[in-house]
């Protein structure tokens, strides 16, 4: 590294000047003085030099054909470490990894200390990212529009088993990628009054506003056809400094608007648990909401002049109800400064929106206390009483009943009012969309349903798709160039062309490559657990990963639950072939979340007791590896034999995470839950293991009145393993830590982990009869990876192209 350098280098080429002269007049340091991330940023700042010319020429061939433009709005995008991504899909990995190395520098160590943007929970917040990508590689003109947290995502601390939440600094170095957009700048109110003019019209008087200011990061397409914009919004006061208030002596005083409005996009999603979170939070969403609708707007004035138009010039997609108050604040803009009547506005705001629904649980279906919306917006309120008139009076006119009524008006009136926000996204948009067939169909049976009945050409299904880039060139690039040897390159700009693998997977000299590939990338895991946790694990066992969101229906507890039964079961017949496994775990759960957090150190209980206990020889290894974040799934998933997909079925919308392991030759264990479902139509029956309740049979096991009790009584391995755990054989320093946990499942199991044990269990035993026959096991991932083509986010983002922005 940077460290050990001869004096003064000599550059050996032209990229490598580049980065020196960067390094010696952007950063301000001498050659042997830079440390890793003063490198790290000249050299970005180098790779910027080569975005910029192609960004500014994607903005000008968009404005030169009059092109209408798509508008991601989300309140998340995960994104991750962009050098590698950047460099890749510009195919400057080679020049710049040489041009380093003359220098005496490691691509791979200075790309291994790029912070991780996590602006971003989990899979909303990735899809938005994979969905950049490949808006850009498509050579779409888009714009992501978001907010710049100072603080993303927690890094997740594991304290003696417990998970602990510290901010994540990821600006600490600052960010050499993003464009301060000083001159792009909004002004968002909140609070104040409405009041009439004589002209008739109507004027919101805020009583507070603050400042959104752009700052543009560049979104590199697969070769570099396109960049694209990812705007996101900081907040600045208006007033930043009260010098009147300074010279008095009040310094805090002088500083406090500044303060308040830093606030507002200082993090990432603040526990809303507390009245003054919520608040906060429905802040956030405003203020992004405005300044995104204010932007599109103005842009749209700009290069076309006519408000008219809008629908014909830009697609305004809303990623979850975070961003629906968009619908109003656009009728805003068009009705009081626009001056267009309400018909008009409205149907122009309905051609432009479309929205994406991630999430059918009913507490993730967000809803404002109505005096807290009015109090905040009341321009907004007002708004939203016209809609929910003008909706309520279609919906009477299409014949629906009061209970139909009250299921679709934009108030729910049922304890204290409260505005819905996705009924409000569904009004305003011509398409609403699910992310799986089966999450799309749940939708129109379950909160859509009279609104579908109203609408009923507005809701159709777009699955989810990840990008190859990101999650197959470059997170294994092994695989990758195995693939392009059996294959060709076809499948690098059309990923469904991986169906020309098929054809090899019985062959048995690719199946040992294959498998060498795979075993190469358990060994580089195994390598990294090591350093970051002093977990030792053999890479011949059979690695079974869990990574994601932990939560009640994603049911990690159901895979511990197994994995305790099987370590009885090992313990109890050490006679039998026992296929070894290493289990791995990982994800954060919500601050407030207690049972997720409670999962979480159950994970760790387990994992202590079996890694230390010499009876089962080393057959199973359990792991909870800390800090889950894009890079650490780039470097789990790569090295996954199996992928744990068992939530609930009907709970879980797509899930992406299972599309990333299959792509990577991982064997799924599943439910037919969300894209599960279309992942089994892909691979085929065969090269999946299923098992489980169906979203139908959930359904009614839950109407008939479920009864768990009687089901884990009547299954020994689930009750003793639930036994065990309740005891405390895991938790002997509190014996009754998890008595509480293991009570709900006795008394209600909502998420149904009894009922789906013993057939989990069955599920995993097939596992291991597949595993100990290599040949179909290899065969079998081998067909995983042929056939997942599909899920590209290509092809997802072609069908919104096509079927609702009109832009393909
Ligand atoms: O659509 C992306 C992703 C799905 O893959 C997951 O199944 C789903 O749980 C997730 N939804 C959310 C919803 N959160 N809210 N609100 O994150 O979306």
């Amino acid at each position: 590294m940077a460290t050990s350098l001869p004096a003064q280098t000599a550059p050996a080429n032209p990229l490598a000047e580049a980065i020196l002269d960067t390094l010696v007049h952007r950063i301000g340091k001498d050659q042997k003085a830079a440390r890793p991330h003063d490198w790290l940023a000249a050299t970005i700042l180098t790779v910027r030099n080569h975005i910029i010319e192609r960004w500014m020429e994607s903005t000008r061939d968009a404005h030169a054909k009059g092109a209408k433009r798509v508008y991601y709005l989300s309140l998340e995008f995960l994104i991750g470490r962009l050098l590698r991504d950047a460099l890749s899909n510009l195919s400057m990995t080679h020049d710049i990894a040489g041009a380093l190395s003359s220098l005496g520098v490691d691509l791979a160590t200075i790309e291994e200390i790029e912070p991780d943007a996590a602006l971003g929970n989990g899979g909303l917040g990735r899809l938005a990212a994979c969905f950049m990508e490949s808006m850009a590689s498509l050579d779409l003109p888009a714009y992501g529009y978001g907010i710049r947290y100072v603080n993303g995502m927690f890094r997740q601390r594991i304290d003696d088993g417990f998970q602990v939440e510290l901010p994540e600094n990821w600006l600490q170095y600052g960010n050499p990628w993003e464009f301060e957009r000083r001159e792009s700048a909004y002004f968002v109110g909140f609070g104040g009054e409405v009041i009439g003019t004589e002209t008739g019209q109507v004027h919101w008087k805020v009583g507070e506003a603050v400042e959104a200011m752009a700052v543009d990061t560049p979104m590199v397409g697969w070769r570099g056809k396109r960049v694209n914009t990812l705007r996101l919004w900081t907040a600045r006061a208006i007033d930043p400094l009260r010098l009147d208030r300074f010279n008095e002596g009040d310094f805090t005083g002088a500083l406090a608007g500044q303060l308040r409005a830093e606030t507002l996009t200082r993090v990432l999603y603040p526990n809303d648990s507390t009245a003054a979170g919520q608040e906060l939070r429905l802040r956030q969403e405003y203020f992004f909401s405005s300044a995104s609708i204010q932007d599109i707007v103005r842009r749209h004035i700009q290069y076309f002049g006519d408000i008219r138009t809008l629908p014909d010039k830009a697609a305004i997609q809303l990623n979850d109800t975070h961003p629906a108050v968009s619908v109003a604040e656009l009728m805003r803009l068009l009705v009081d400064f626009h001056d267009l009547g309400f018909d008009e506005a409205w149907e122009i705001t309905k051609r432009t929106f479309g929205y994406t629904n991630h999430t059918l649980l009913p507490e993730a279906l967000e809803s404002w206390p109505l005096p807290l919306f009015e109090r905040l917006l009341p321009r907004h309120m007002q708004l939203v009483y016209a809609i929910n008139a003008r909706l309520l009076r279609e919906a009477r006119a299409a014949g629906s009943g009061d209970d139909a009524i009250k299921a679709i008006s934009l108030i729910d009136e049922g304890g204290s009012r409260r505005v819905r926000m996705a009924n409000l996204a569904f009004a305003g948009s011509h398409s609403i969309n699910g992310v799986a067939a089966l999450h799309t169909d749940l939708m129109k049976q379950t909160v859509f349903a009279d609104l579908h009945r109203l609408y009923p050409d507005r809701i159709n299904n777009k699955t989810n798709g990840i990008t190859p880039r990101r999650w197959l060139q470059q997170c294994n690039p092994a695989l990758t160039d195995l693939i392009r040897e059996a294959i060709g390159d076809a499948f690098l700009d059309d990923t469904q062309k991986l169906d020309a693998l098929a054809a090899h997977a019985d062959d048995a000299a690719f199946q040992a490559r294959f498998a060498a590939v795979k075993r190469d990338n358990k060994v580089a895991l195994s390598q990294h657990l090591k350093e970051l946790m002093g977990l030792r694990v053999d890479p011949d066992a059979l690695f079974d990963v869990q990574i994601k969101r932990i939560h009640e229906y994603k049911r990690q507890l159901l895979n511990i639950v197994e994995t305790v039964a099987l370590y009885d079961q090992i313990r109890s017949h050490p006679e039998r072939d026992w296929v070894p496994r290493v289990k791995l775990f990982a994800g954060k759960a919500a601050s407030s979340y207690h049972n997720a957090k409670l999962i979480i150190k159950l994970a760790g209980d387990v994992a202590r007791r079996v890694n230390a206990d010499p009876a089962i020889g080393g057959l199973l290894k359990v792991a909870f590896v800390p800090n889950y974040n894009v890079s650490l799934a780039e470097k789990i998933i790569p090295a996954a034999d199996l992928s744990e997909q068992i939530s609930t079925a009907g709970m879980e919308a797509s899930g992406t995470g299972n599309m990333k392991f299959a792509l990577n030759g991982a064997l799924t264990i599943g439910t037919l839950d969300g894209a599960n479902v279309e992942i089994r139509d892909h691979v085929g029956e065969d090269n999946i293991v299923i098992f489980g309740l169906t979203a139908d049979e959930v359904a009614a096991r839950r109407a008939d009145g479920y009864n768990p009790r009687a089901i884990i009584e009547g299954s020994p391995e689930l009750a003793q393993a639930l036994s065990a755990i309740a005891s405390g054989v895991f938790s002997p320093d509190d014996p009754d830590r998890y008595k509480g946990l293991v009570g709900g499942l006795y008394d209600g199991d909502w998420f149904m982990l009894a009922a789906d044990f013993d057939s989990y269990a069955a599920a995993q035993r097939r596992v291991d009869r597949w595993w100990e026959d290599r040949t179909r096991w290899n065969a079998a991932t081998i067909r995983n990876v042929a056939r997942v083509g599909w899920f590209s986010s290509d092809r997802t983002i072609r069908e919104y192209a096509k079927d609702i922005w009109g832009v393909l």
